[in-house]
């Protein structure tokens, strides 16, 4: 397909396994034998993460978020590499990789409190292996490559699975994550989502070169994948992290995919994309092809799909209960966890507000 618009080149040259129309292929390289329990998982997790997104840009337009970052359109590149992590693997999220939080076991209802303005974070790391979502674009890539070289020398049996976006490729902080993750060979897996958009610059303005490309100057290898085949993603990516694990070192992955909402909220895409460039990926979205998949070989029946159905849209009226019923932190809370140790300028505020607070009286 040649095409000025962006997203829209020619994308025969990344791995596929499930092509749109529900068709299964093969990939020497990436061999994938999944029990159709397993595809019928997958199919889940996808459609549960969409109906959990969905509801949350609704709850943002009612005024009970701040602002909501969607993933619609980018589920398979989210599950597929998810659903690739160990227990003992650590991810480090941007601020949009809900179904990754998904396949982490995060509660869906954790990841709205900083974006409700309840909290900083939401969820201990630790408790999960992935990390609090970043909104410094690419600084993330640093703490996961940090994080691998820990693993390193721990010699732990583990990888990091570390997010990042196409126009993330052009900040620095990343392209010194590369230096670091590809001198020190260290276990780490860049999965880049190149969704096409950062905001509103397109992929034409991050890099003349296919992103996965450009892993050939730090001295690791790039591969692209079809960000839209939660199949292929999950191959690629396992394959990729066990390669880190067994002292391989460092490969990126730029899976091929689109942002089919605005950048946030906040944003307007119709200010800078065309309505035809939607159209296209709509064709290509990552769920469809699933179900196709499903229906066409017989691994479920109406049955299944209107129970997955029901559940998901149990998920979003309990999601949205437990948003609204969300309690407001105690104001004099933000002081909390600045430092680690005594800081002056934040004991200082900190007097401040609690007296101005004061100034209001006891009621
Ligand atoms: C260091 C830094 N610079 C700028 C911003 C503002 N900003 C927020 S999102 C964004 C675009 C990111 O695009 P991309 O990496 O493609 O990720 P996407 O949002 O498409 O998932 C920018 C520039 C920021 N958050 N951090
Ligand atoms: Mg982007």
């Amino acid at each position: 397909m040649e095409s000025t618009t962006p997203g829209t080149q020619a994308t025969s040259d990344y791995v596929q396994l499930l092509a749109p129309d529900g068709t299964l292929g093969e990939h020497p390289d990436y061999p994938l034998d999944l029990t159709p329990a397993e595809i019928t998982s997958l199919y889940r997790d996808l459609v549960l993460v969409r109906r959990f997104d969905q509801e949350a840009v609704a709850l943002q337009r009612q005024g009970e978020l701040g602002l909501w970052a969607s993933c619609l359109g980018q589920e398979a590149a989210q599950i597929g590499s998810g659903r690739a992590l160990t227990d003992a693997d650590m991810a480090f999220p941007t601020y949009r990789e809900h179904g990754v939080a998904w396949c982490r076991g995060v509660d869906p209802v954790d990841l709205l409190g900083m974006f409700r303005g309840v909290n900083h974070g939401g969820w201990d790391p630790a408790d999960h292996n992935f990390h609090l979502y970043t909104i410094v674009i690419g600084s993330q890539t640093l703490h996961g490559v940090g994080y691998a070289m820990g693993v390193q020398r721990d010699e732990a049996e583990a990888a990091v699975l570390a997010y990042l976006g196409d126009g993330a490729t052009s900040q620095g902080d990343v392209n010194e994550a590369f230096v670091w993750a590809g001198a020190f060979n260290a276990p780490v897996v860049f999965f880049c989502q190149n969704n096409q958009w950062a905001i509103s610059a397109p992929m034409e303005r991050q890099s003349r070169i296919p992103l996965h490309r450009r892993a050939d100057g730090f001295g690791f290898p790039g591969i692209r994948v079809d960000g839209n085949d939660v199949f292929a993603c999950l191959a690629v990516t396992r394959k990729a992290l066990a390669d880190a694990r067994s002292g391989a070192g460092p490969t990126l992955i730029e899976a091929y995919t689109y942002r089919m909402g605005a950048h946030t909220t906040s944003d307007d895409p119709t200010r800078y994309r065309l309505r035809e460039e939607l159209e296209i990926w709509k064709s290509r979205d990552p769920i469809a092809r699933v179900r196709a998949h499903i229906t066409a070989g017989g691994l479920a029946d109406d049955q299944f799909f209107r129970e997955v159905d029901a559940e998901a849209d149990e998920l979003g009226r309990h999601v949205r209960k437990r948003c609204l019923e969300m309690p407001d932190p105690d104001p004099m809370a933000m002081f909390e966890h600045v430092y680690v140790d005594h800081n002056r300028l934040v004991e200082e505020e900190r007097r401040q507000y609690a007296a101005y607070l004061e100034s209001f009286g006891d009621e």
